[in-house]
């Protein structure tokens, strides 16, 4: 492999949507707050006898550990009343689009347009994203018809690396010839799974979509982003976790409204993953006799700004500028698999033809993905 060799493939076209509401670290604080008062309140008598009080949580202590301003989300109402403290999002009937593939449909729709492309077009959906609404009938196939798509669709999913996976996926299948026109849809409704009365992670996560098409080489214009290669790695872990599923109800010692929800070991997820990112695309760079100085831009996974300092740090041997590492966390939250790929579609305009760009994942599994761009 050498910085000549490609996969033949491009991307030619992305686009980013996300729900209008928006919750501050303030205002994400005064209601768990409020949830933190009234549960040590009903639980004073347990308090007295030993049992640890809830604590609160800051707006400081949220920006200064992650780097997170405010969050998108689906609904303000339910997350915000702290008797809930779950986002409302009523079922919908079987034949109106469920809301999993309304999110892809609205980032596809941008993809679509900014490739050029229409609905018609898309022969393969690959749809992948940290959580799925159901398995089946697949959410993809369900995007792929409301844009008329043709040719197969599949849903995929492995954590926050879904979405460097479904663009490695979907490369492959136009390398292969089974597709001419792939479109990746990464729709995270992260809300929905994760615990709002948790001090140490309720404030990480937020709701957004995004999608690009994929299509040979041969075909894409000036502008577009070659994918001169993609790399995709996994090693277990049980430091990012979500054990919901279909065997739910099934434990007959569980009470069944109690839910299974996101959970993490957040500093050991730090630590492990930090190295490893780093490593994993300093050797993806030099199999095509790369180094970091000669990337115009890192599109890193959107998690946390202290850790994607970090290894910008660790590639460049240096800090990194805010143009070379663009951050997008800070306005969305952690929105799973989409960040990587929101950085790339929001901040990759201003670059020349022959820049060079990786846009990394890196999140639960573990799982780690790496997308070596040039521009055309
Ligand atoms: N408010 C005030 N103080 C707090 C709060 C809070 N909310 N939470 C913790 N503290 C306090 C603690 O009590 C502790 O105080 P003390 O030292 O007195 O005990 C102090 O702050 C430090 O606590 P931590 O060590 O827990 O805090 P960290 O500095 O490690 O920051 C983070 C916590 C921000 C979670 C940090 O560890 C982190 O970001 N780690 C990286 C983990 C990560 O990025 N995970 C996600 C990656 S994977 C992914 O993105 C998707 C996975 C699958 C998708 C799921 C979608 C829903």
């Amino acid at each position: 492999m050498t910085a000549t060799s490609s996969t033949g493939t491009a991307i030619t076209g992305s686009g980013v949507w996300h729900p209008e509401h928006v919750i501050t670290n303030a205002e994400l604080c005064e209601a768990f707050n409020e949830f933190v008062r009234r549960d040590n309140a009903r639980r004073a008598a347990e308090i007295e006898a030993g049992r640890e009080p809830l604590r609160e949580s800051t707006p400081e202590f949220i920006e200064k550990a992650s780097g997170i301003k405010q969050r998108y989300v689906h609904d303000r109402t339910g997350l915000l009343d702290p008797e809930r403290m779950c986002p409302n999002i009523p079922d919908r009937p079987d034949d109106v689009m469920s809301v999993q593939a309304e999110y892809g449909v609205r980032a596809a729709e941008r993809a679509l347009a900014g490739a050029g492309r229409r609905g018609e077009d898309v022969d393969l959906v690959v749809l992948g994203c940290s959580n799925l609404q159901r398995l089946y009938p697949a959410i993809a196939v369900e995007v792929q018809d409301a844009i008329g798509g043709t040719g197969y669709a599949y849903d995929m999913a492995i954590g926050c690396s879904s979405a460097t996976f479904a663009v490695h996926l979907a490369s492959e299948a136009v390398q292969l010839g089974k597709a001419k026109c792939a479109l990746v849809v990464v729709p995270e409704l992260t809300t929905g799974h994760m615990n709002w009365r948790d001090r140490d992670s309720h404030f990480i996560f937020g709701d957004a979509s995004v999608a690009a098409v994929i299509e040979p080489l041969a075909n894409a214009k000036k502008g577009a982003w070659e994918l001169v290669s993609t790399r995709a790695m996994s090693k277990f872990s049980s430091n990012i976790r979500n054990n919901a599923g279909y065997l739910d109800r099934c434990d007959p010692a569980r009470d069944p409204a109690d839910h299974k929800l996101f959970t993490q070991q957040g500093r050991r997820v730090f630590k492990d993953v930090v190295p490893m990112a780093s490593k994993f695309i300093a050797d993806h760079l030099a199999d095509h006799d790369l180094a970091p100085a000669d990337v115009g831009r890192f599109w890193l996974h959107q998690a946390n700004q202290n850790m994607n300092d970090l290894i910008a740090k660790r590639l460049l041997g240096r800090e990194a500028t805010r143009l070379e590492a663009p951050l997008i966390l800070d306005e969305y939250g952690n929105t799973a698999s989409a960040g990587s790929l929101i950085a790339f579609s929001k901040y990759s305009d201003d670059l020349p033809a022959g820049a060079w760009g990786v846009l990394a994942s890196f999140g639960a599994g573990y799982s780690l993905g790496s997308l070596l761009v040039r521009r055309i």
